[in-house]
């Protein structure tokens, strides 16, 4: 799994946070992970240990858009519980899918370079809108749960223009404000973000979901960042096979020249490589389904992609 309860957490900046622990009542949502994926020992083990780190953030989860339609039940099930045990994850979440289904249905084919959407500024009325339909979408699926959960679609990510002349209307981002996130949690509701952005003068720019959800994890340095994806991992491309491990340290310029290693999986990659090289050692990404979550979290076996340095 992403890290094992003995390592110790790395030391952090983050200011503490009062997180209220839910009453014992809900026992039996604790009963409910046991039940479904490990040894009683295990799961109160790592529970034990992401409830008394509280110095340091439990997780940032990036969620794909593709998620959002097809498993909404279950991803907001999976994110319930892990609410009703006290634990506060950081959701970051895209809508890439949801914004190709309305391009093509207005007859726009979808422009990509490098596994970043062009955006032109018909394509961002598209892209805002998308945001803020799925991240509703997701808040009142958790709501429904029972779960207070906070829509936060601005105000985090600011940001500078990637390359006008290349990509028009998206970011990079140049700074991360925790503190709507901060607040969030304080008050008892899970923080459900979009990766979009803002200049300096308040133009809104898009960011690829995967690249806002590290750069928010370098401010935030959460005990876990986990992507989650429909096919529950990365796959290698020529043999279908998923990938259980991946040691940076050893195996990056060798991955960065498999054929398969393109667009969006490129980048992905390029990304973690540099979130982690900028985390402590202890810190590691897990790529994985949402039915895996709860494994992958509270068992030794990981269930998913397993990438450290
Ligand atoms: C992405 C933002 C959405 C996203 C886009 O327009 O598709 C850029 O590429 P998924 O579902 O996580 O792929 N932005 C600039 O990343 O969504």
């Amino acid at each position: 799994s992403v890290a094992a309860p003995q390592i110790a957490a790395p030391a952090t900046k983050f200011v503490a946070l009062k997180q209220s622990i839910r009453p014992i009542s809900t026992r039996s949502t604790v009963v409910q992970l046991l039940n479904n994926i490990g040894s009683k020992r295990e799961v109160e083990q790592y529970l034990k240990y992401f409830t008394s780190v509280n110095q340091q953030q439990f997780a940032v989860i990036k969620v794909g858009g593709a998620i959002i339609t097809q498993q909404l039940q279950e991803l907001a099930s999976c994110l319930a519980s892990l609410y009703h045990v006290g634990l506060y994850p950081i959701v970051l979440h895209g809508t890439g899918p949801q914004i190709n289904e309305i391009l093509e249905q207005e007859g726009v084919e979808p422009d990509y370079i490098d596994g970043i959407r062009i955006t032109d500024p018909k394509t961002m009325s598209v892209v805002r809108r998308c945001f803020l339909e799925q991240n509703l979408k997701l808040v009142e699926a958790l709501e429904s749960m029972g779960v207070k959960a906070r829509p936060i679609t601005g105000g985090v990510f600011q940001a500078e223009y990637l390359d006008k002349d290349k990509w028009q209307l998206v970011g990079k981002i140049t700074r991360v404000d925790k503190t709507p996130i901060e607040s969030s949690i304080k008050a008892g509701a899970l923080p459900i973000l979009t990766s979009l952005a803002e200049t300096a003068d308040g133009q809104i720019l898009n960011v690829n979901a995967d690249v806002a959800a590290g750069e928010l994890s370098r401010v935030i340095e959460p005990l876990k960042i986990v992507y989650l994806n429909e096919k529950g991992g990365l796959h290698n491309g020529t043999t279908g096979e998923k990938i259980s491990i991946i040691n940076l340290d050893e195996e990056y310029e060798d991955l960065l020249k498999e054929p398969w290693v393109k667009y969006g999986t490129k980048l992905k990659i390029k990304e973690i490589k540099e979130l982690l090289d900028f985390l402590p050692r202890s810190s590691s990404v897990a790529i994985i389904s949402v039915e895996s979550l709860q494994k992958e979290l509270f068992t030794d076996s990981g269930a998913g992609t397993l990438i450290r340095r």
